[in-house]
């Protein structure tokens, strides 16, 4: 059966000096985040792309499950960007406001960014993020962004029940399957001119764009990491990354992105 993605068709008259130059397409791989760490540890350059049809061993955040059928676009980007480990987890909104911004120019849906690594459709997550990068002391040798997006998938028939409500496809909300390599194109493209904006122009005007997909701003959020858990109402998103909350006691906590979720509670 041919490939759901044809790599040579994404690259026919791809408008990028970097992105997607060099492109590694796999039926089946364990993580394209790994793929793609292994391609940088042999060097592979700036913009490489690891690419599969399904993953095996799809990871989120703290080794969560990422389920990544037949008709997904899973794939991971290696960058090498002479930035602080700290400038460098900022990719990770570059990256959803790329997809949220491409999936508006090209289906006219409204994608909205939810912090700290989502976007999502109708309320439901329609791609996750997830950075992975390798650092000697203050140095940031590679970066891997590692991008789940559920294109043609038919989320009852692929996704365990407790997903069916959080989670959403392309394919669900347009009610037809698109071509994933008219997509993938274009978001490379998005992708690389932001990555430009970003390192000339600095995170905010990044932010700023990201921050105008962002529905949760203004609303009553719970944010939870293990055990810990805060309420309060998602005041901005600072400079630095973090989620600014104002906590029912009026007092303002500023808490950094890392390995937490936001649940919107009301607007
Ligand atoms: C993420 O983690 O959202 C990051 C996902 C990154 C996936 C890409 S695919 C290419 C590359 N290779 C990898 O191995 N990973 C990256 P997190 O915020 O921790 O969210 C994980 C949670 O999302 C899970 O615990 C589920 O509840 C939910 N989930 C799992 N698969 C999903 C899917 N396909 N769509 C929407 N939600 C999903």
């Amino acid at each position: 059966m041919a490939p759901t993605i044809k790599v040579d068709k994404v690259q026919e008259n791809l408008k990028t000096k970097l992105f997607g130059k060099y492109m590694f397409f796999s039926r089946e791989v364990g993580s394209t985040n790994d793929w793609a760490k292994e391609l940088a540890e042999l060097d592979a350059p700036e913009g490489t792309v690891a690419i599969a049809e399904t993953q095996t061993a799809g990871r989120g955040r703290l080794g969560r499950k990422w389920h990544s059928p037949k008709g997904g676009l899973w794939f991971s980007i290696i960058l090498k960007p002479n930035l602080k480990p700290t400038e460098t987890v900022k990719l990770v909104f570059l990256a959803s406001l790329a997809v949220a911004e491409t999936i508006r120019e090209l289906y006219s849906l409204k994608a909205e960014t939810k912090w700290p690594n989502d976007v999502i459709v109708d309320g439901r997550k329609v791609c996750g993020i997830l950075l992975e990068m390798k650092t000697v002391g203050e140095r940031v040798i590679y970066a891997v962004i590692g991008v789940g997006i559920n294109v043609n998938i038919d989320i009852e028939k692929e996704f365990p029940r407790e997903l069916w409500e959080k989670a959403t496809s392309l394919e669900v909300v347009l009610g037809k399957k698109i071509v994933l390599e008219t997509f993938f194109k274009a978001l490379l493209e998005k992708m690389e001119s932001l990555y430009q904006v970003f390192l000339e122009g600095g995170f905010s005007p990044v932010l700023a764009k990201w921050k105008a997909y962002a529905s949760f701003l203004g609303c009553e959020v719970e944010v939870s990491s293990g055990d810990e858990k805060f309420e309060g109402v998602a005041l901005d998103v600072n400079g630095g990354g973090a989620l600014v909350l104002k906590l029912k006691d009026d007092t303002v906590k500023h808490v950094f992105a890392g390995d937490l979720s936001l649940k919107i509670k009301g607007c």
